[in-house]
């Protein structure tokens, strides 16, 4: 019967979305230490999980941000041309894109862009009800990859939003790279706001990913569950347990998922074996001073235009500019 449910023959973008995923998880459990991608928390199931996350006491980040957007987007979106379309790049959500749209009276397109197709689809459907007049054009697309606007927004004038932190589950030396393609995407002339996660008390970061009702443990182990569905694998996800903690040297959280007992796992006819308390490393979040991220904006050709945090200064929301534009400050 649930055969039944699935298309006989898979469209072929699927076929390579799934072959890059059985290649990544085969290249990262072989290699010493193991790890595996982060982006590969968001199936659906991950992206319900991430929201649940957001809505924790422990997870300051979400919570600080929608307070900084909040108080500070009439002066945020001075930074959009009249007409511009805004792309999101992992849009989850929308929470915090619906917030700008509201002070955007001129706005002329919505382009979430987020690897987690189904649920962004989803989400892009019910914004689009709310926001009627708005073409709402999703993209389901890795960001870290090249990937096309839509035709609609690749003249005139675009805003680049990438809020969360989720910049922060880059690798250092991945960002300036990242940030170079995204000049390209959003145009020469265009700004772009990131939310940056700051460095703070360890205690603080250490409880944001060790909530007390294990819904980041779950986020994380759902990871073992997506392989074992999509891949056909069978790991014994109760057999591993979340490891979340801060290194202060590297300036990050690191997620881990560690093996309770030496155990197996068979992935795609392939054998890898886990020695007791062996981990896989799921996820870096680094968090960033604000001169620190300023270093890494310039070495991709943008400058800081402005930066709005909150009076703990435990994140920051920065708009990118141009490196020759220090514009409507
Ligand atoms: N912007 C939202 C969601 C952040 S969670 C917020 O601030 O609350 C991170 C989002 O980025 C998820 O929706 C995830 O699916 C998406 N994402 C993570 N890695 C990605 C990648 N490489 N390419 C595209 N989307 C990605
Ligand atoms: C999406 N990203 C910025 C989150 C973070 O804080 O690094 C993902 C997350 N991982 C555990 N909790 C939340």
């Amino acid at each position: 019967m649930t055969a039944l449910a699935r298309p006989a023959i898979r469209p072929e973008a699927a076929q390579s979305v799934t072959a890059t995923f059985a290649a990544d998880v085969l290249e990262g459990l072989a290699a010493t230490p193991k790890r595996l991608p982060a982006k590969y928390f968001y199936d659906d199931a991950g992206s319900r999980l991430f929201e649940r996350i957001t809505r924790l006491p422990e997870y300051y980040p979400t919570r600080t941000e929608l307070r900084i957007l909040e108080s500070s987007a009439q002066s945020i979106v001075r930074f959009a041309d009249p007409g511009a379309a805004l792309i999101e790049f992992g849009s989850g959500s929308t929470a915090k894109a619906r917030l700008l749209l509201r002070h955007m009276a001129s706005v002329r397109a919505y382009v979430p862009v987020d690897i987690s197709a189904d649920f962004m689809n989803g989400e892009a459907a019910r914004l689009q009800a709310d926001f009627p007049a708005l073409q709402v054009l999703p993209v389901a697309a890795d960001f870290t990859g090249a990937f096309q606007l839509p035709a609609a927004v690749r003249a005139g004038p675009r805003i680049g939003f990438f809020p969360g932190s989720t910049i922060g589950n880059l690798e250092p030396y991945e960002v300036t790279g990242f940030l170079r393609r995204a000049r390209r995407v959003l145009g020469r002339a265009a700004a772009f706001v990131v939310g940056v996660d700051l460095v703070k008390d360890p205690d603080v970061l250490y409880a944001a990913y060790n909530d007390s009702e294990g819904v980041t443990a779950k986020f994380n182990r759902n990871l073992l569950v997506r392989i074992n569905r999509e891949l056909g694998a069978d790991f014994d996800v109760s057999a591993f347990e979340h490891h979340a903690f801060y290194n202060r040297e590297l300036r990050r959280i690191e997620m881990h998922l560690a093996s309770l007992r030496r155990q197996k796992a068979r992935i795609l006819g392939k054998c890898f074996e886990f020695r007791a308390g062996e981990t896989i490393h799921t996820e870096n979040s680094y968090k960033y001073g604000i001169e620190s991220f300023a270093a890494f904006a310039r070495g991709a050709g943008w400058s800081i235009g402005a930066v709005w945090t909150d009076p703990e200064r435990y994140f920051s929301v920065q708009a990118l500019v141009p490196e020759t534009g220090g514009r409507r400050i």
